[in-house]
């Protein structure tokens, strides 16, 4: 007998429940379909717009070994977009959608790479504080439980570390040097501190998806457990540079073992995020510039991948008849 969608839905919950990876082929219900490709094409969207910040400043880096480093930086961002875009094509939506919707303005990515990038410090302040809170809230999705996102996870989380590392090595070697290189890299920190608390998204009492993400283990842990872990390890790692983080409030609570934090401002968020962020048009110029700066790239590889179909066909009709 056929089996009801509360029969299967209660069947696909026990699933996730014991800890199963859900795979492509799968049954799921359809929300949890649609919200997979919600999240996971957004942040294959961030990880191709967040190249753009970075590559700004590939032809300005100080030496050969930081322009190495940050070359090689910004394309694993491209390859961590590559991997997700291809995860979430597994769940039935084209890559050309998803890209058309980048391109219109329709589809999200972080608030974060709205801000523009004005300093060399800041290639330090976005490894260190970007890449730091990329890791924190990506280290819980390797266990994740829709299974392409999850392994994907686990190679663009070893790869996030080795950026951090680079981003907090610029601000050690900064903050080691002139009084001019320590006041460079305390600005950059006073301008990306609140915006990478802002990425981990609103506060779970006004966060849509969180309570359902949680039960589909799409989400290991809530916006607002993930921005207290970032703080408190961020905190100690500000302390050794000799940075001030920019933040009045910001203490150690004895009670709770957690650093207090002062109160976001949530309006500069969701501006950001509707569009209205310092950089939002540049970063959609841009992105619409490569797209049509690659056509004739795209267009050479099809007529490529056209003409060795048509020589295989060619062969396989010489065979027959030979
Ligand atoms: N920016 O209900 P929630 C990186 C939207 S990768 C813009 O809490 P959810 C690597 C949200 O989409 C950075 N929009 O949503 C790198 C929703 O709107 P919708 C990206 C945001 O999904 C480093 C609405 O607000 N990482 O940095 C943001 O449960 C350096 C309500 O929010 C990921 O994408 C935001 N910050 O939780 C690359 C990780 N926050 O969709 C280059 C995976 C929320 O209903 C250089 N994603 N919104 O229209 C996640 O963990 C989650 O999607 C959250 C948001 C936590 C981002």
């Amino acid at each position: 007998m056929e089996k009801s969608i509360a029969e299967l839905e209660a069947q696909f919950q026990a699933r996730i429940d014991r800890g199963e990876s859900i795979e492509p082929k799968d049954w799921m219900p359809e929300k949890y379909r649609k919200t997979h490709i919600r999240q996971i094409s957004q942040h294959a969207n961030s990880e191709i717009v967040g190249m753009l910040p970075e590559a700004n400043w590939i032809t300005r880096a100080p030496t050969l070994r930081r322009k190495t480093a940050l070359l090689a930086k910004v394309q694993d961002e491209a390859g961590h977009g590559l991997y997700l875009y291809s995860a979430t094509e597994t769940l039935g939506i084209s890559r050309d959608e998803m890209y058309e919707k980048l391109h219109s303005g329709k589809a999200k990515y972080s608030s974060i790479f709205n801000y523009p990038t004005l300093t060399w410090a800041d290639m330090g302040a976005v490894g260190w504080l970007v890449d730091g809170a990329a890791i924190i809230n990506q280290v819980p999705l390797t266990r994740t439980s829709f299974g392409p996102y999850a392994r994907a996870m686990v190679r663009v989380c070893k790869e996030e570390s080795f950026h951090q590392r680079q981003g907090y090595e610029i601000m050690l070697t900064l903050c080691k040097g002139t009084e001019v290189q320590k006041a460079m890299a305390q600005d950059a920190l006073n301008r990306w501190w609140w915006p990478s608390l802002m990425m981990f998204g609103p506060p779970d009492a006004e966060s849509t998806h969180t309570a359902q993400s949680m039960i589909w283990k799409l989400k290991r842990k809530t916006n607002d457990e993930l921005r207290q872990l970032f703080v408190d390890i961020t905190k100690p790692q500000a302390d050794i540079l000799g940075l001030t983080i920019p933040d009045p409030d910001l203490k150690w609570n004895e009670e709770t073992g957690h650093y207090d934090f002062g109160e976001i401002d949530w309006s500069e968020f969701w501006q950001v995020v509707k569009g209205h962020g310092p950089m939002n048009k540049q970063r959609l110029a841009a992105r619409n510039k490569a797209w049509d700066d690659g056509e004739w790239v795209r267009d050479a590889a099809l007529a490529y991948a056209d003409k060795q179909e048509a020589m295989k066909e060619e062969k396989q009709e010489l065979k027959k008849v030979g």
